[in-house]
């Protein structure tokens, strides 16, 4: 397998732009943009639980490399999901289609901690190594590797599935604090090593999904999941110095300004909150990420395209945004739209562009 080239993309807008540095051109790419919106998706992956699918490097590789090669966005997306790491320790994790993560017997006490032991990337997800392996010496932009952030894994595991209230998780964190601390420790291990594993087989970036983080208060965020997440970035950017890493949570426009202190070069913005107040809420030495409304793009070109446009405006023209969704790519989006939105920053986005 060709040896990935530390470094290869410095001068990728993607990088660039997570770096804050100038850019000949706004970098986009889409989160879930892999999946069931594209027809060579649904042709190619087959029936069963994504895992299987995850676990076959070279359908990941194509998985992957199908949005790129659709839509020309400026960053993959690796094909996986949060739920890896904690299924092949052996937790007892399946994806349902059309459902998302469950769990047969859910985190309950103290005495399940002994089912999280660390994660030995080669002996447990060796198809994930593989798998990065062949896209790192093959795609053409940056590769993003990503793990599910400490209390969005955690939901799954305690609640047993998806979850509207997440009541299991608040009860554990506030009932069990010695518990859900060791929990989050465990979690964050477990992230910290398939990152690890993703950058050393040539990810050029990392994207730490806390989807859910967004249903804490800001003082119940800041004392029980900041902590956890301030040390994984910390350890990370000891193993991995400038790897730009990014931090992404929905609903979390109270949350931002602590998030941008958990030690990301990065943070993700979901469209609820615009993003030139988002920038203000970061500070200005991060990067934002973000933030066009997915369900905006599930009807005409004209709303998708005003919308887009007003996305770039309140991005502003400092340097240090990439263009991406709110949140993940909605099932039932037609691919045109989001082939024409990645036209349209490219041809339009004036974010720290280079002053000619
Ligand atoms: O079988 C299928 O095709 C089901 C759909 C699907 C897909 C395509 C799931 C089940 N996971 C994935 C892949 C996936 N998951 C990717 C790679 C694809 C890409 O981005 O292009 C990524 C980055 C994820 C990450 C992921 N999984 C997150 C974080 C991102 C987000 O959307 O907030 C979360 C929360 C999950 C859990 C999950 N996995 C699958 C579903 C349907 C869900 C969400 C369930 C819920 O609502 O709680």
């Amino acid at each position: 397998m060709d040896s990935p080239t530390p470094g290869r993309f410095d001068d990728a807008p993607f990088i660039r732009a997570c770096r804050g540095l100038e850019v000949a051109r706004v970098p986009v790419w889409f989160m879930r943009q892999a999946g069931r919106s594209l027809p060579e998706y649904r042709a190619a992956r087959g029936p069963g639980s994504i895992l299987d699918a995850i676990a076959q490097p070279e359908l990941v590789a194509e998985l992957t490399r199908q949005p790129v090669d659709r839509y020309g966005t400026d960053a993959a997306i690796f094909f996986s999901d949060i739920v890896v790491p904690v299924a092949a320790i052996g937790f007892g994790v399946d994806v349902a289609p059309g459902t998302g993560p469950v769990v047969a017997e859910p985190f309950r006490s103290k005495d399940d901690l002994h089912r999280l032991r660390p994660l030995e990337p080669e002996l447990d997800t060796p198809y994930v190594v593989e798998a990065v392996g062949i896209l790192a010496g093959s795609l053409s932009v940056p590769l993003i590797g990503f793990a599910g952030g400490p209390f969005t894994v955690a939901s799954y595991l305690i609640e047993g599935g998806p979850s509207k209230n997440f009541a299991r998780v608040k009860a554990l964190m506030h009932e069990e604090p010695a518990v859900w601390h060791e929990l989050m420790e465990r979690l964050v291990d477990l992230a910290l090593a398939s990152l690890r594993s993703q950058l050393d087989a040539g990810a050029a970036a990392v994207q730490l999904f806390d989807s859910w983080a967004g249903i804490l208060t800001p003082h119940h965020y800041e004392a029980l999941v900041l902590p956890a997440t301030r040390r994984l970035f910390a350890e990370l950017a000891q193993s991995h110095p400038d790897v730009p890493t990014i931090l992404f949570g929905v609903g979390t426009g109270e949350l931002l300004a602590l998030m941008a202190t958990a030690g990301s070069t990065v943070v993700g913005v979901d469209w609820r909150v615009p993003l030139d107040q988002a920038r203000r809420r970061v500070g200005p030495d991060l990067a934002v990420q973000g933030n066009l409304d997915p369900a905006l793009c599930l009807g005409s070109w004209e709303v998708a395209r005003a919308e887009t446009r007003e996305v770039l405006a309140l991005a502003g023209t400092r340097p240090g945004h990439i263009f991406n969704l709110g949140h993940g790519v909605l099932p039932e989006t037609d691919p045109a739209i989001l082939e024409q939105v990645v036209e349209l920053v490219h041809a339009e986005g004036r974010a720290g562009v280079a002053a000619s």
